[in-house]
């Protein structure tokens, strides 16, 4: 049998899937998404917790998506073109600033982060990773942070999450978990457990996430199985409702 190399190994096709994961490289050097698909090939076949065969997911894997030589506007294309197809984009990247493509698609977002990312500009740039929610916020006014445990004096004006939100956008830096769980860009001390992230996604059954983005995570063996294994608990979480 020939395993494709894409998410989980599903070999349904665009127009048959629900979830189309696009993975995002900033040079091919630097590529933890494909560190990711590979990860995702080596999960059980089957999620006890919601009953899940993975095989029977209907996720596509996407052309990669290379950051060095495409920008920010043909990356909101892609998602837009995803989206108005009804299907899930999820994107895997290493990096924050990817979010800012999605700029006017979605009303509302709900960002699992470590930081509120709400400088106006950072190291002479208004698109960094730190200014993201400073700017989906120029657009909307519903930006809604878990999570945070580290604020500049100048990051003020966000909000907290809270379970009244039911159709939104939900970005999930690692950061968000203690650094023993993972390697992340930005080292955070004092992060949630694993588990308690996987509990945060299972109380998001019913609620309609219209697009996925999971972000700042490094190409290293143990990190990326664990970025695969969450994914794979959203969709199947995704799947049971
Ligand atoms: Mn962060």
């Amino acid at each position: 049998m020939i395993v494709k190399f894409s998410f989980l190994g599903s070999e349904y096709s665009f127009e048959k899937s629900k979830y189309v994961v696009i993975p995002v490289i900033d040079n091919i050097d630097k590529a933890p998404a494909i560190e990711v698909i590979k990860q995702s090939l080596q999960l059980p076949g089957y999620n006890n917790k919601y009953n899940i065969d993975y095989n029977n997911i209907p996720v596509y894997t996407y052309d990669m998506v290379l950051l060095e030589r495409s920008s920010m506007e043909e990356l909101s294309f892609v998602i837009r073109n995803i989206i108005s197809r009804s299907k899930i984009p999820i994107m895997i990247a290493p990096d924050h600033s990817v979010t800012i493509s999605t700029i006017g698609l979605f009303q509302n977002y709900v960002i699992l982060d470590a930081h509120p990312d709400m400088y106006d500009e950072y190291r002479g740039s208004k698109y960094d990773h730190a200014c993201v929610a400073k700017r989906l916020r120029e657009y909307t006014e519903h930006v809604y942070h878990y999570g945070v445990r580290v604020v500049e004096r100048d990051e003020i004006g966000w909000k907290h999450y809270d379970n009244s939100i039911n159709d939104f956008y939900l970005s999930i830096d690692m950061d968000i978990l203690d650094p023993k769980y993972i390697d992340t860009n930005v080292l955070v001390p004092n992060g949630i457990s694993y588990q308690q992230l996987l509990d945060f996604i299972d109380s998001l059954r019913g609620k309609n996430i219209l697009g996925i983005d999971v972000v700042e995570i490094l190409p290293e063996r143990k990190s990326a199985y664990l970025v695969a294994d969450l994914i794979a608990n959203i969709l199947a979480m995704l799947e049971s409702n």
